[in-house]
């Protein structure tokens, strides 16, 4: 891998040389003038009270390593990893929490500006929690859905309403390690109490806590919030867009969204094809108004509208430095506040729009879902309005991908069989016969502690070269597609002869956007199905699927990479690992919970050797499952394999063929 460049995205090189010649200084820079504190970096650092921080160093039996009042090296690193979790539970899950009440106002009728777009997943979510949707009003059904997903952040005992949906298998390691959990919110707030000076002191209990609270973030907070936003939004299918900078247009008004939650941008994407405001903008000298996207805002737009990206985290400051964005409108989550003081180079106007969220120097316009519509025009206008302060000044990049999102857990299981046939079995048969030699979570975020992005396309790369299908979240997504890697084509001109032969088959890319970071949700609804349709393990734990996130930087990461872990796949995550100082808590991470779960939770910095555990650890759960040895090009069956057009004169048929991929 080419590390000299800051980033592996050829279009923000240019961006950032242009940014050195003018002295503006950007993440990058920062990233290398201030070194993180070795001691904090390696969770060794306790600062649960007002005694310390007490840093914990020193030599000799990491037990005896104490600080002020005696915790040990291995009770600090579980309490922060721990918090870490937490944290990122606590992200994910308030989001969620908005989506379930954004749905109650729709039910009850107290928002004009949002339906029902996707009644069918109304209904499949509806049986999935056991309410009757027959011969019901939707509404009345929604008001029932929005009820039962708020409780499970309220619910003091039992167990949340999702945790069903993964099989049974995997639902009864968590009761042997009582690790089940109860509502979001008592998760959360019970990490924070055990961690807190003087309560929980073995780390080992600590972190079973942690895989507790991580669980009540992938299969509550996390499918939660993708469920309703399906409901709401529609159940994303494929759709063509571009992504990188080559976006901005020169003559319309650039409007970007960036953040996390999908409502605000929804309106917004309504907004701008309104011919009045259209009319507005040309008013102000544009030609039109052109939507673009941020991190992973982008990606719900992406997926459900086609609207094209910009890229990830580190493209933000970049997309400014392009000179080209009148308005950038945030809400909550990976927004760096230094945007404000690069907008004041700049005529950018940056936008707040949550009351969790606020900038010194920005602009706040509180969002509020009962109004949407009209706080969108009100932002909307803003940028039109800017539109005339725009300047020569900027780095105008014109490169553009072309790149194919869209992929819901839903859409998977449909092209696998069409309308009448939907299921996994054709993914299930593709892993048995060696053409798939197994399947891997590429998400997270992309950082400039690496060369940003290029680690993503590099692990990319290699696994689908090795025929290991990808399904990519976040700004992973958006780091292969501002590289191209999202079409078709890219399985013709890097995958292996069976990844290849499956994808020509079907006309899908070797790596499917499946959405946001929330989103990583769907992975695991994917790998239940994968259990459900048999053939493979009869549990997560097992299967051959492992996560990968070479470039995290979020906490939101690590409960992500946590609730993987305990539902029994291996994750392995690039850079220094937050756990390094302890190697009891290294040791619980992998040895312990891979007995316990079938998970384990891996820091990798070399690109390759990720790429190298990761195949290991699919070619032995491929021996355990005792399938035929994966070897490029030699199939254990050989079936026929059929196009969708092919599908659709069987459909048109009576009987049901099974149709091997
Ligand atoms: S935005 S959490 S940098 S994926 Fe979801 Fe990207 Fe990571 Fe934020």
């Amino acid at each position: 891998m080419e590390t000299r460049k800051k980033s592996g995205h050829t279009d923000a090189n240019v961006i950032l040389k242009w940014a050195e010649g003018q002295k503006i200084e950007t993440v990058f820079e920062r990233a290398s003038r201030i070194k993180p504190c070795p001691i904090g970096k390696a969770g060794a650092c306790c600062k649960s009270c007002h005694i310390g921080p007490c840093r914990l160093i020193g030599k000799g039996d990491e037990n005896d390593i104490i600080g002020v009042c005696g915790a040990s090296l291995p009770t600090v690193v579980a309490r922060n990893f721990a918090r870490t979790i937490a944290s990122g539970t606590a992200a994910h899950s308030d989001h969620a929490r908005d989506m379930a009440l954004t749905l109650l106002a729709v039910a009850k009728g107290e928002t004009k500006d949002f339906q029902i777009t996707d009644i069918k997943k109304l209904y499949r979510v509806a049986s999935i929690l056991d309410i009757d949707f027959e011969g019901r009003p939707v509404n009345e059904v929604a008001l029932d859905v929005a009820n039962k997903f708020i409780e499970d952040f309220q619910r003091q005992t039992g167990e949340m309403n999702y945790i069903k949906r993964a099989p049974k298998k995997t639902q009864e390691r968590w009761k042997k390690w009582g690790i089940t959990p109860r509502n979001v919110d008592r998760e959360i707030a019970e990490t924070l109490h055990r961690t807190t000076m003087g309560v929980d002191h073995e780390p080992d209990n600590i972190l079973l806590h942690g895989l507790r609270t991580a669980l009540a973030d992938g299969w509550g907070g996390c499918m939660i919030s993708t469920d309703i936003t399906d409901i709401l939004f529609g159940t994303p299918t494929p759709i063509k867009t571009e992504a990188s900078f080559g976006i901005f247009k020169e003559d319309e008004v650039n409007l970007v969204v960036h953040g996390h939650e999908p409502t605000l941008s929804e309106k917004i994407v309504d907004v701008v094809s309104e011919p009045e405001i259209i009319e507005y903008a040309k008013s102000k000298g544009a030609k039109g108004i052109n939507l673009g996207g941020m991190c992973c805002t982008a990606n719900e737009v992406l997926m459900r509208h086609g609207i094209p990206t910009a890229g990830g985290f580190t493209n933000q400051e970049l997309g400014l430095l392009t000179g080209l964005v009148d308005a950038i409108i945030v809400d909550v989550q990976c927004i760096m506040p230094v945007l404000v003081d690069i907008s004041k180079q700049f005529h950018t106007k940056i936008i707040t729009t949550s009351e969790k969220g606020k900038m010194k120097g920005a602009i706040h316009i509180q969002y509020d879902e009962h109004k949407a519509k009209d706080v969108a025009r009100q932002i909307v206008k803003l940028a039109c309005d800017n539109f005339q302060n725009r300047t020569k000044k900027g780095s105008h990049v014109t490169a553009k991908y072309p790149m194919i999102g869209g992929f819901s857990h839903e859409y998977i299981e449909y092209m696998q069989g069409g309308k009448w046939r939907a299921s996994f079995r054709p993914l299930n048969d593709a892993i048995i016969a060696g053409r798939i030699r197994g399947v891997v979570g590429l998400a997270g975020c992309d950082s400039p502690r690496v060369q940003s992005t290029g680690m993503h396309k590099y692990i990319a790369t290699e696994l689908i070269k090795n025929d290991v299908l990808v399904l990519s979240t976040g700004c992973g997504s958006a780091s292969c597609g501002t590289a191209g890697y999202l079409t078709p084509e890219m399985a013709l001109e890097n995958a292996g002869p069976g990844l290849r032969e499956v994808c020509e088959a079907i006309g899908i890319p070797p790596i499917l956007h499946l959405g946001a970071c929330v989103d990583n949700s769907r992975i695991l609804t994917i790998l239940s199905a994968m259990v459900d349709e048999g053939g493979l393990s009869d549990e997560i734990g097992g299967m051959p699927g492992v996560g990968i996130a070479p470039e995290w930087m979020s906490e939101k990461a690590i409960a992500i990479g946590c609730y993987f872990v305990a539902s029994g796949v291996p994750v392995i995550f690039g850079g220094e690992s937050p756990v390094k100082a302890s190697p009891e808590v290294t040791k619980i991470l992998t040895e312990i919970w891979i007995e316990r779960f079938r998970g384990a939770f891996h820091f990798e910095e070399d690109p390759q050797k990720i790429v190298d555990i990761a195949l290991n650890y699919i070619d032995n759960a491929r021996e355990g499952l005792k399938l035929k040895k994966y070897e490029p090009g030699k199939f254990a069956t050989e079936r026929k394999l059929l196009d969708m057009a092919a599908r659709r004169e069987i459909e048109k048929g009576a009987g049901r063929a099974h149709v091997g991929l």
